[in-house]
């Protein structure tokens, strides 16, 4: 006999998912939204996101038999620790810790043993399977969907990673949540680089995320003092918005706050290779040692600090251009203009040529914990 809802739900809560929910399935919902997405190209360099799109907009293309999406979500809300100030960059808080993709994926590898067991087939993942778990969490009234893009348990928490599992039985769904943003637009106000055209419509090109993790390319100039101390990620539009004002603490120790400041001088002094030993098996492995080099030197710039002219120059002698480039208009914020004795080179001379037009302007700090 194919397993009841309540059974489930037992099964993913005792596998460590704090909230669950289910949705019948069908087309993925919001499908249209996605395609115009896409369509106007906010993806950006997301290729993979732009792959694949026949079963990101329907899981039966990969599971026919597929008839329930079992919604997961993990609540990963720490506080963040007292700030240590000086040159130091903030990290978004899902990153604080051990990488959710191992974390999470493992819990739902022995879910998806235990429903097997139980006679159950089931396909999905957490977010690296061309699923649009989103579109799913709204459908099965696991948050409902912020003006941020973000899935929210309303004045609960949108500190939460999600996973999705299509399963081949008919549980009893859940009913979507309706709207609580109403007038508020705080997230859309709040953004530092303006990245939301409109509501729940983020151009990811904009978005401080997509440049210090995504992108391997250096962020636009006009962008760049947005970026303020944000280091890796960025929270600024979940920290704004009014249902996150008391949330849910996790009880998660692997997410609990290891990594929550990076000190820059110690990211651009220490070697590429040591960078992503200290960091794997964290979400901060992803933009490799040049990435993290290049992301430090944006919030020097930003944070104006002349003290940090040394590793700053560390920066102009990286293997890759990226992370010259980043230093040069680092430099020049901290009122150290290079363009007078750097040697012109390839990569770098965009930045040299915007230094010598004086389109870079030194900087003043960056407001008080942005
Ligand atoms: C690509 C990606 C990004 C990109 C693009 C983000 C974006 N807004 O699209 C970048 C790098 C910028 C990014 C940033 C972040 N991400 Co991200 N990202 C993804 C990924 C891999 C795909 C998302 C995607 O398909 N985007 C395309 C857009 C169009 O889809 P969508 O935003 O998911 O929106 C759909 C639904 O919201 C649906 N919808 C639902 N209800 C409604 C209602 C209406 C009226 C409409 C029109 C649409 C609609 O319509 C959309 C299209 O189908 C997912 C994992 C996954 N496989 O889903 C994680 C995921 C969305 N990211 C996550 C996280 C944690 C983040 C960050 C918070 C990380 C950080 N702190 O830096 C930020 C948040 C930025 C933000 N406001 O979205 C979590 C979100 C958890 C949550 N509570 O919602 C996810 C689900 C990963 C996970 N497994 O937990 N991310
Ligand atoms: S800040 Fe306001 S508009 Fe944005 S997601 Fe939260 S409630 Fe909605």
């Amino acid at each position: 006999m194919a397993p009841l809802r309540p059974d489930v739900e037992a099964l993913a809560h005792a596998h460590g998912f704090t909230t669950v929910r289910c949705a019948p399935v069908g087309p993925t919902p919001h499908g249209a939204a996605f395609r115009a997405w896409l369509d106007a190209g906010h993806h950006g360099s997301m290729g993979w996101l732009d792959q694949q799109v026949d079963v990101r907009l329907d899981p039966r293309t990969r599971l026919p038999t597929a008839r329930t999406a079992l919604v997961l979500a993990v609540h990963h809300h720490h506080r963040r620790p007292p700030d240590p100030g000086g040159r130091t960059g903030l990290v978004a808080r899902y990153a604080w810790g051990r990488d959710y993709h191992n974390l999470v994926g493992k819990r739902l590898k022995r879910l998806r043993r235990a429903l097997a067991d139980l006679g159950v087939a089931s396909w999905g993942g957490v977010d690296t399977a061309p699923i649009l778990e989103r579109s799913w969490a709204a459908a099965a009234g696991l948050g409902f969907t912020g003006k941020n893009t973000v899935q929210i348990l309303p004045a609960r928490t949108s500190w939460m990673l999600l996973a999705v599992l299509f399963l081949d039985v008919d549980l009893t769904p859940d009913t979507p949540l309706r709207d609580h943003c109403g007038r508020c637009r705080r997230c859309l106000d709040a953004c530092p680089t303006d990245a939301f055209v409109g509501p729940r419509d983020l151009d990811a090109r904009r978005c401080i995320a997509y440049w210090t993790i995504e992108s391997r390319a250096l962020a636009p100039r006009p962008l760049r003092a947005g970026i303020g101390r944000w280091v890796f990620g960025c929270d600024v539009c979940q920290e704004v918005c009014p249902h996150n004002a008391a949330p849910d603490e996790a009880a998660e120790d692997d997410l609990a706050p290891r990594h929550a400041f990076l000190d820059l001088d110690a990211l651009l002094t220490a070697d590429d290779d040591a960078l992503v030993e200290r960091f794997t098996g964290t979400p901060l492995r992803r933009p490799g040692g040049a990435g993290l080099k290049r992301n430090a030197l944006l919030v020097l710039g930003n944070l104006g600090d002349p003290g940090g002219e040394d590793a700053a120059r560390r920066g102009l002698e990286h293997a890759d251009p990226v992370v010259r480039a980043a230093a040069v208009w680092s430099l020049a914020r901290l009122g150290r203009p290079v363009h007078r004795w750097v040697d012109p080179d390839v990569g770098v001379q965009d930045e040299l040529a915007a230094v010598r037009a004086g389109e870079v302007v030194p900087a003043t700090g960056v407001a008080a914990g942005r």
